[in-house]
């Protein structure tokens, strides 16, 4: 990259890495925001050697597009953005930041997709690794950019990568050691329009592998199997909660067993009951886990060590506090209608639910049909709140509010709930229309959970 000219288009997380690295590698980098508002003195004073860096906000002109060698965008760019199709017209490549550290990195990469289950399976694969290995990292769309660690890794180093469907659409080279997709259900239709681009974005994980490389999928999901063609070359290694398989990862009576081959030996995992999180989603998480790690080389008895310690992450089906003999759980991480189900599943006893957010164009019939018995109150936030009750009244329930913030719909739920409830907020719906991310939304959620003095209730 020395000398070379180079966007960096989004100047969030991702984008601000991508100049980092391209900057420590010789590059001269505009680095682009379509936000006017952007404060550059402020982004510039973040990067040490800022002599080659000049910010760039609103649009881009016609000399900042002169000689430049490659564009490298943020995720929540679009990539039909009128400047991104400008850009490709005048012919430069454009590239995902997991492109461009791909290009940097030396180590060995587990990376990993799918609809749901991405950080909860990212996580503990990084948790094995880092049990197996000191030379290991976490990245990806987990919010830890791979262009933060890229060059620093070595032939040695572990690197468990989750990927996003906005990340593998400008993938080019990226060429993982073990990929996996956890499932496919449909989810961000407005960056997509369909469900058949979503999973295509998804399988291109596995577009550059080959026969040295291993794909693992989910055996009991349809949408995956479906498409498992779509792997061309790399070894495809399925796993299941439901079928004793002749090869691959599998739950047989109350164990998780390994399989390379039909007629193999079978290896022994864990047992069910020493898992610690819970829920069938997360058995599958576990599996998928136990696949990716077993290919990429742990030895199983550290595995195993591992899956039995871990609790899960922050923001997914979190258990924040009981008051009162009411339980609120911070759900944040449920961003669509897919991942929300899977949470009101786990609740135990009747819910006040939280809901509602910036509008991805889901659908919530589904989401809604878990209502029935189990939801005391449906209370709505944000966006999508209109639509989810008009999807919810069609459906037959009623019993619906709307709250002009979060804290309300926390205040509420307080006033609302009946010992032995549970309040969950999980929205099934991104954060974007009133905050910066799903993590502020959960930190917020637990902050005004957190408040409610005991003898509110
Ligand atoms: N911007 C533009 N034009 C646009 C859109 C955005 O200029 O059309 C600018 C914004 O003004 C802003 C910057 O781009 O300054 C933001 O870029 P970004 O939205 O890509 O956000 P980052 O902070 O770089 O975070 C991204 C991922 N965000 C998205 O995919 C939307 C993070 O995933 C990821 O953790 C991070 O890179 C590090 O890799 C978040 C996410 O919500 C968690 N992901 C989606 C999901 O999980 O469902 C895919």
């Amino acid at each position: 990259m020395k000398g070379k000219k180079v966007i960096v288009a989004g100047a969030g997380k991702s984008g601000v890495s991508s100049a980092g690295l391209l900057l420590r590698s010789g590059a001269n980098v505009i680095l682009f925001d379509q936000n006017e508002k952007v404060n550059k003195e402020e982004l510039l004073q973040g990067f040490t050697n800022n002599e080659n860096i000049q910010i760039v906000t609103g649009k881009l002109s016609e000399e900042d597009m002169k000689d430049v060698y490659i564009m490298v965008i943020s995720p929540g760019i679009p990539v039909d953005s009128p400047f991104v199709l400008e850009i490709k017209e005048k012919g430069i490549p454009v590239w995902s930041e997991i492109e461009l550290a791909y290009h940097f990195n030396k180590g060995h990469i587990a990376a990993i997709t799918g609809t749901n289950g991405k950080t909860t399976t990212t996580t503990l694969v990084g948790e094995i690794f880092k049990a197996h290995t000191e030379n290991s990292v976490v990245v990806g769309n987990i919010g830890i950019p791979f262009a933060m660690f890229a060059d620093s890794t070595d032939e040695d180093t572990l690197v468990a990568a989750e990927i996003s469907s906005f990340q593998l659409e400008t993938i080019h080279d990226f060429r993982p050691k073990v990929s996996a997709i956890l499932n496919l259900t449909p989810d961000h239709l407005n960056r997509h329009y369909t469900f058949e681009n979503y999973a295509r974005a998804k399988y291109d994980i596995a577009k550059n592998q080959t026969k040295d490389d291993i794909c693992i999928l989910n055996y009991d999901d349809p949408e995956t199997m479906a498409r498992r063609d779509y792997v061309k070359e790399a070894k495809v290694v399925t796993f299941s909660r439901c079928h004793v398989l002749d090869s691959g990862v599998y739950v047989k009576k109350d164990s998780i067993y390994i399989r390379e081959k039909k007629g193999g030996k079978e290896i022994f995992v864990i047992k069910l009951k020493d898992i610690k999180i819970l829920g069938d989603h997360n058995i599958e998480n576990v599996l998928a886990a136990v696949a990716i790690s077993y290919y990429m080389g742990i030895p199983v008895e550290t595995i195993a060590e591992v899956i039995e310690k871990f609790k899960g992450v922050e923001h997914r089906i979190e258990f924040v506090r009981n008051i009162g003999g009411v339980s609120y759980y911070n759900d944040s991480k449920g961003t669509n209608p897919d991942a929300a189900i899977k949470a009101i599943r786990a609740m135990k006893s009747t819910t006040l639910l939280i809901g509602g957010g910036y509008d991805k164009k889901n659908t919530y019939d589904e989401w809604v049909d878990e209502f029935a018995k189990k939801v005391r109150y449906l209370v709505l936030i944000g966006e999508t709140a209109e639509d989810i009750a008009k999807c919810a009244k069609n459906h037959g329930f009623n019993n619906i509010v709307f709250m002009d913030s979060l804290k309300d719909a926390v205040l509420f739920c307080n006033e609302h709930a009946m010992p032995q409830d549970n309040v969950l907020l999980s929205p099934a719906c991104a954060s974007w229309d009133m905050f910066k991310s799903y993590e502020e939304r959960g930190e917020l959620f637990k902050k005004y959970v957190n408040e409610i003095s005991d003898s509110d209730k």
